[in-house]
């Protein structure tokens, strides 16, 4: 299993659409294992191929306290979604910005498991708000999407600021 480098905000290759996994193989397989080394390495609980340079839809997502509940998610579409929730969120494309975001309360996602099984799961709170963030991604969408024009380019000043400090 491999580490996989990190997208970093506001790099164009973030915003470009994933397509749809066509042939579950030895290369997506290998793909959802590293995503999963480099998310619970990261540390963080959810990650979407876009953010490692991979414009497949797939996702991992693990919300557990034991951090050993993984969720692999191929192809996963919301098929439904009610209410509202707002809550604080990050992303380890943009690291240590934290804003509030508006979300669904709850939603249904469809997806295939890496058995090739078709899947369905209903979720709210944390969840719910995972899932949204990383199917976000992959439709090259990032949550500080959601923020006004002032704090992206505030979020992309601090950003570059803090490029030019560790180069
Ligand atoms: O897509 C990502 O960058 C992963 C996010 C997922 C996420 C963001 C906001 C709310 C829920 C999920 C990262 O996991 S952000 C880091 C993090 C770590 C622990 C708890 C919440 C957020
Ligand atoms: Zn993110």
């Amino acid at each position: 299993m491999s580490l996989l480098p990190i997208l970093r905000f506001p790099d164009p290759r973030l915003k470009k659409p994933a397509a749809p996994v066509r042939e579950i193989d030895e290369n997506i397989l290998r793909l959802a294992r590293d995503m999963a080394e480099t998310m619970y390495e990261a540390p963080g609980i959810g990650l979407a191929a876009p953010q490692v340079d991979v414009l497949h839809r797939v996702v991992v997502i693990d919300v557990s306290d034991t951090r050993d509940e993984l969720l692999t998610l191929i192809n996963p579409e919301i098929v439904e979604s009610e209410g509202k929730q707002t809550g604080e969120e990050g992303c380890l494309s943009v690291p240590g910005i934290y804003d509030r975001v508006e979300r669904a309360e709850r939603v249904v996602v469809r997806y295939l498991d890496l058995e090739r099984c078709r899947k369905t799961i209903a979720a709210d709170g944390l969840l719910a708000v995972c899932l949204q963030h990383e199917i976000e991604h992959l439709d090259g969408r990032i949550f500080v999407e959601h923020l006004s024009r002032l704090k992206q380019a505030r979020i992309r000043a601090k950003l570059a600021k803090q490029a030019k400090i560790t180069a």
